[in-house]
C-alpha cells in the first residue's frame, strides 16, 4: 500500500462539497461490476454526509447512467470480453472493457437501498453518450463535455470537495484530478472507498498520482 499522510483536525464549512461517487447496486457485491468490499462503506458514508449537511455543506451524488449500446460495453464489441484491453482512438472508451452495468432505469444503476440519498442536495448523471465514456464526474473522458458538476459547485461557492464512492481508481479517481485541474482543494476520502484494480497495480498508481499532485488525504477520522 502506498505511505499516505492523512490531514487533521477538518472542520467542514459552508464552501464544502462531499462528492459520493457511483454507490449503485451494479459496483456493489451482487452487482455487474461489483467492487469488493463496496457495500462495507456505505454506513460512513451516510454518517459522514449527514456530518457535512448539518454543517451547511453540500451533498452531491454521482450516478454511472449508461444506455444499453454504450461502447464501454464489451458486449458492444463482437469477439470481446469484459476486461479485454481496448482504447478508442480518442481515449474516449478505454484502457478496458467492462461488463453492461448501470443501464439506465435498470435495478444496476440505482443507488443502494442502504445509502440515503435524502442527504443529497444534487444527483449529477453521466455516461450518457455511447461513444464516450465519463469516469469523472466533472466530463466526459474526451473533455468535450461537462456534466453541470462544476457549475452547480461554482454556483454554490464551494471550494473544497471530498471524495469518497466507487470505484477509487476509475470514477473516484477521475473525479478528483479534474477537481484538482478545476481549482478546487481536494480530499480524498480513503476509507470511503474501495477499488476495481483493474489492470493490476491501478489503485497503487492512482494513489501514488494524486499525492504527487497535491491531492490531500482525509480519513472518516479527520473531521472535527
Ligand atoms: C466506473 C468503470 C465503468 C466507476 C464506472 O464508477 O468507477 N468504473 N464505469
Ligand atoms: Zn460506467
Amino acid at each position: 500500500m502506498t505511505d499516505l499522510n492523512y490531514e487533521k483536525d477538518i472542520k467542514i464549512d459552508i464552501q464544502d462539497a462531499l462528492i459520493v461517487v457511483d454507490m449503485q447496486n451494479d459496483f456493489i457485491p451482487g452487482g455487474s461490476l461489483a467492487v469488493e468490499e463496496g457495500d462495507l462503506i456505505i454506513k460512513d458514508i451516510n454518517k459522514v454526509g449527514r456530518k457535512f449537511k448539518k454543517s451547511k455543506a453540500l451533498v452531491v451524488f454521482t450516478q454511472d447512467w449508461h444506455p444499453q449500446n454504450h461502447k464501454s460495453f464489451a458486449s458492444n464489441h463482437p469477439g470481446k470480453n469484459p476486461g479485454d484491453e481496448f482504447t478508442s482512438e480518442d481515449g474516449a472508451i478505454g484502457p478496458v472493457l467492462w461488463p453492461d452495468h448501470c443501464v439506465q432505469n435498470t435495478k444496476g444503476a440505482k443507488f443502494h437501498k442502504n445509502l440515503k440519498i435524502d442527504l443529497g442536495d444534487r444527483i449529477i448523471q453521466k455516461g450518457m453518450n455511447p461513444e464516450v465514456d465519463s469516469y469523472s464526474g466533472f466530463q466526459d473522458n474526451d473533455r468535450k463535455s461537462e456534466t453541470g458538476l462544476r457549475e452547480y459547485l461554482n454556483s454554490e461557492n464551494i471550494k473544497r470537495i471530498f471524495i469518497c464512492g466507487l470505484a477509487l481508481d476509475y470514477c473516484c479517481y477521475f473525479t478528483a484530478i479534474d477537481g484538482f485541474d478545476f481549482g478546487y482543494d481536494v480530499y480524498f476520502l480513503v476509507n470511503l472507498t474501495r477499488g476495481v484494480d483493474l489492470p493490476e497495480g491501478n489503485v497503487k498508481n492512482a494513489l501514488e498520482t494524486m499525492k504527487e499532485k497535491g491531492i490531500k488525504f482525509v480519513t472518516t477520522e479527520s473531521f472535527i
